[in-house]
């Protein structure tokens, strides 16, 4: 097998075929019309085939975790970082390695073939991220994992916490975070950031903060992050995740902020499902949906994704790995069902992603990148999205690693035909 037929691609008319040799894609060719399916060609009947979807937040090391010891009653980030110290105190590598190697096959089951996971290296000895680092290797022929060294409990306010961000590096991460809203004073938060963006610069490695996550309109580090970034020159290669806070301040702040930001040019996380999960939970009524400021970031051309964040964790109790239904809830709460949006969402989860993790050409559609693509079972974005789609196969370096074959819905009597809608 070395060719897909009868595609649909993102932002062209009719159908075409995809070849590929020695794991990289060496023809697009657009078809004259449909093509009868033989044996040697994937037929993907009319369908859309995108590259692969890209998880660009998520915690492979919590995952798989929720209740362990006790469940997080409050539904609070800090009852969620409590009870994860908790669950902390008990981990092994083999723990580790087990749960993070499960939640990757749930994500390759959904098309995902690039994962950026956090690691809590608050932890003296760092032996949870040299666990990760091994599941980095041996996750290789189902994902493409990034690690980023990422303080739960502090840089400033954590015994060493500088010293293990910087061993962290030495190891091997690729991405370094921060987490300047939880540091015990402004002036610790705004030196954190300070220190990782040397430590990243110095080491050359990407950066990814989990910034402002809280709905105090007063937790203004982003401003922080963007300034460091412009003044380095490194937007192509900083991620600010979460920005919660951004949903809480005013418009007048913001219009001084969006000018920063776009100065800066760094790139955005939205964690829709956890968010509305985790903030507005100070509020009585009216209350907070506590997200980043989606579509105007997206309209003032800064680069935004979504992303799950977790799955069964003390932050977060559901999650599937199944990005399309993070896709599917972001747009709802961020008010983007226009028209327009429904045409390109799919952005949100694949090209925007893979520009925040700078996979370059590792990743696209596009002679001479690797043959690693997804079929959907739909044959538009729009439709994607209305009929909750699904990836039904992922082809990763031109070997087919995931197959998913429909439940399929008859439904009664016959005798009443509506032709139009599926199910
Ligand atoms: N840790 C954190 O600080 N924030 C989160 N959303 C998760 C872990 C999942
Ligand atoms: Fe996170």
């Amino acid at each position: 097998m070395n060719q897909i037929i009868n595609a649909r691609l993102r932002g062209r008319d009719g159908l075409f075929s995809i070849e590929w040799a020695g794991g990289l894609i060496r023809a697009i060719d657009a078809q004259p019309g449909p093509q009868p399916a033989t044996a040697e060609a994937l037929d993907a009947g009319g369908m859309l085939v995108i590259p692969p979807l890209v998880e660009p937040h998520i915690h492979l090391d919590a995952a798989l975790t929720a209740g362990e010891p006790r469940w997080n009653l409050s539904g609070t980030l800090f009852e969620g970082i409590e009870r994860w110290a908790e669950r902390k105190a008990r981990v092994t590598p083999e723990d580790t390695k087990a749960r993070a190697h499960r939640t990757l096959r749930m994500l390759a089951a959904h098309g995902i073939q690039h994962v950026r996971s956090h690691v809590d290296v608050t932890e003296p000895g760092l032996g949870t991220l040299k666990a990760m680092l091994e599941v980095r290797d041996e996750a290789r022929g189902l994902i493409d994992l990034q690690l980023v060294a990422f303080p739960q409990e502090g840089i400033e306010s954590f015994a060493n916490g500088r010293a293990l961000m910087t061993e962290a590096v030495e190891m091997g991460v690729d991405v370094v975070g921060g987490i300047p809203h939880f540091e015990n004073t402004r002036e610790q938060g705004v030196a954190s950031i300070h220190f990782l963006m040397d430590l990243a610069e110095r080491h050359g490695r990407l950066v990814d903060v989990h910034c402002d996550e809280t709905d105090d309109p007063h937790s203004r580090f982003l401003e922080v992050l963007a300034e460091v970034t412009r003044v380095k020159g490194m937007g192509a290669r900083v991620t600010a995740s979460h920005t919660t806070a951004m949903g809480s301040y005013d418009n007048a702040y913001c219009s001084r902020l969006f000018r920063v930001l776009k100065q800066a040019g760094l790139s955005f996380i939205s964690c829709p499902t956890e968010s509305i999960h985790l903030q507005g939970r100070f509020d009585s009524y009216p209350k907070r949906r506590g997200l980043t400021r989606v579509p105007e970031l997206d309209r003032a051309g800064l680069n935004v994704c979504f992303a799950q964040d977790s799955i069964v964790d003390p932050w977060y109790p559901l999650g599937n790995g199944n990005l399309l239904r993070i896709l599917d809830a972001g747009l709802h709460i961020c008010h983007m069902l226009g028209y327009e949006d429904l045409q390109r969402c799919l952005d949100f989860v694949t090209d925007h992603s893979a520009r925040a993790l700078a996979l370059g050409a590792g990743y696209g559609l596009e002679v001479g990148r690797p043959a690693s693509l997804v079929l959907l079972s739909a044959d538009s974005d729009y439709e994607v999205l209305r009929s909750q789609g699904q990836a039904l196969l992922s082809l990763r370096h031109g070997e087919v690693i995931m197959r998913r074959t429909p439940g399929e819905t008859t439904l009664l009597p016959l005798s009443t035909p509506a032709p139009g809608y599926g199910p």
